[in-house]
């Protein structure tokens, strides 16, 4: 087996990986700037504007009509703030009771993030304090502190059981001022704007439309802690050890760090 061949097989290997790398990052950075709109959608309409002009069923309705923006999500939801002083008038005014993520009546706590809206697809989420799920209650935290969009490790998403990771966006009353600490952040948060990536499912059909004749295994992982990564996506099939291409991963938040690591299915 000559060393040309030996060459060409591994920068077919390469770019193969690079490509798909590529374009999950894009369609996973497109997907997280939509959810970004849907947070000053949040914002404008339901908070700055009195009455509120978004409901349940509108939310339901601009969010399926908008899905093919947020390729990789399989559903948004708007968790509202809800502090326990707060309860009483909340649950009377909405009419359920808040619930943790197992679905019984929540215990009381300081605060919850009740799911007030959701897309259709995740309508099994509604009414569940988001601060109940220990990744989503990180999340949570960290969003609402830092004002930025925040990504979970790799988890069993609720309902599905299919491994995936919840994004976050914070949504604040308009009273936050210019350069806000991140106490003021906390004070003035209204609540979280957030969606599921799917990644089992998704990826797996994103890998699907780019699939060639020289098969190739793929896994994606979270290397966030580098002495321990977690799968993110993929399944524990050898492949070609004698040959890796790892392609860097962007997915925006800068605590998190993704690698795609690649090899070829079969042997040369
Ligand atoms: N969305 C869908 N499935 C889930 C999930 C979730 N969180 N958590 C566990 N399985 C409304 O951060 C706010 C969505 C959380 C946003």
């Amino acid at each position: 087996f000559d060393a040309d061949n030996r060459e060409r097989r591994v920068e077919t290997l390469w770019s193969m990986c690079d490509e798909r790398a590529r374009m999950l990052q894009d369609q996973f950075n497109v997907s997280v700037n939509h959810v970004h709109a849907l947070a000053v959608l949040i914002s404008t309409f339901h908070y700055n504007k009195h009455p509120s002009a978004i409901d349940q069923q509108t939310f339901a309705e601009y969010a399926a009509r908008t899905s093919f923006e947020r390729p990789l999500l399989s559903g948004v939801a708007y968790a509202e703030r809800v502090k326990n002083s707060e309860r009483a008038e909340f649950e009377r005014q909405n009419g359920f009771t808040i619930k943790t993520m197992e679905g019984h009546p929540s215990p009381i706590k300081d605060e919850y993030a009740p799911v007030i809206f959701t897309q259709e697809t995740l309508s099994h989420i509604q009414s569940l304090d988001m601060m109940s799920g220990e990744e989503d209650h990180e999340n949570i935290l960290r969003a609402r502190s830092t004002g930025k969009a925040v990504l979970t490790n790799p988890f069993p998403l609720l309902g599905s059981h299919n491994l995936g990771v919840v994004l976050t966006f914070p949504v604040y009353k308009s009273k936050l001022s210019l350069n806000p600490t991140a106490d003021e952040r906390i004070a003035a948060t209204a609540g979280y704007l957030g969606g599921s990536f799917d990644v089992e499912s998704l990826i797996k059909n994103l890998l699907a439309q780019l699939a060639e004749n020289q098969p190739i295994v793929v896994n994606v992982y979270d290397v966030t802690n580098s002495s321990d990564p977690l799968v993110m996506y993929g399944t524990k099939q050898n492949g070609d050890r004698s040959l890796v291409r790892i392609s860097k991963l962007d997915f925006g938040d800068p605590f998190r760090k993704h690698e795609m690591i690649c090899r070829y299915l079969r042997e040369a």
